[in-house]
């Protein structure tokens, strides 16, 4: 049996000031060993929410790496950081990130190695457009972006990854995958890994549903046999995100 993962995905929000007042509010509604919650915040939250979460279950996230251990990269932050602050998890892949800052199927490759080596839990993005969509290319698609991220990396550092899939034409629009769209893709991905790996491994790794996932639907998505937990956009900087947490209750 899996355990569900709920990850809040903050991106670029939240002040430090921000940031301890919805540690206050979400902390003590969201503390649960039932299920892991994570809070993926941007850098400079880190040791602050590190702080906050402290004496509970719920673990830090970071939303980037750099693959390099140190040097002369400006603006960077290394694995050996994030471990050092208190970091568990670590988003990588997502669209945001591959569209508005260039991350490639490369990059994100170096990245999970460099993570798995320092104990990090990457957390994989992938998904395809809408207009991949609607080509009929998504398998082929996702297909490739997991086949590239895992390329070299050992079954049983895989088995350690998270996986989300996020439809690109589902962030941040609203727009959520149907449970039945969400957990065709998440099976399929399953099914990807069993290729690259063995069965073994694709009944250990999890695979999170991303986009839009809200209050009003995660009950359905997180019931579908593959579907292993969220990573959380706007919902998670609000209460909204303690009832996705307990969405079982
Ligand atoms: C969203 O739900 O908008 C996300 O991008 C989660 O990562």
């Amino acid at each position: 049996m899996r355990k569900k993962i709920i990850a809040g995905n903050w991106k670029m929000n939240m002040t430090i000031t921000e940031a301890k007042a919805l540690c206050d509010t979400l902390i003590p509604i969201s503390n649960t060993d039932e299920v892991d919650v994570v809070f993926c915040v941007p850098s400079i939250d880190i040791s602050t929410v590190v702080e906050k979460v402290k004496g509970t279950d719920i673990s830090v996230g970071a939303e980037n790496l750099y693959f390099e251990d140190k040097g002369a990269y400006t603006g960077e932050i290394s694995a050996d950081m994030l471990v050092d602050a208190g970091v568990k998890y670590v988003i990588m892949g997502h669209s945001e990130r591959r569209g508005y800052f260039h991350e490639t199927d490369a990059d994100i490759n170096k990245k999970a190695k460099k993570a798995l080596e320092k104990g990090l839990t990457p957390i994989i993005c992938c998904g395809e457009s809408l207009e991949q969509r609607e080509m009929g290319i998504y398998f082929e698609w996702i297909a490739m972006q997991i086949k590239a991220a895992f390329q070299g990396i050992s079954a049983a550092d895989a088995a350690k990854c998270v996986i989300a899939y996020e439809p690109i034409w589902a962030i941040g629009t609203g727009k959520t995958a149907t449970a039945e769209q969400a957990e065709e893709v998440c099976g399929y991905i399953r099914k990807v890994i069993e290729e690259v790996y063995n069965k073994e491994t694709a009944e250990k790794i999890r695979i999170q549903y991303g986009g839009s996932m809200n209050s009003g639907n995660c009950k359905e998505l997180l019931s579908k046999p593959n579907i292993d937990g969220g990573l959380i956009g706007g919902a998670s900087l609000k209460e909204e995100f303690a009832k996705i947490v307990h969405y079982n209750a």
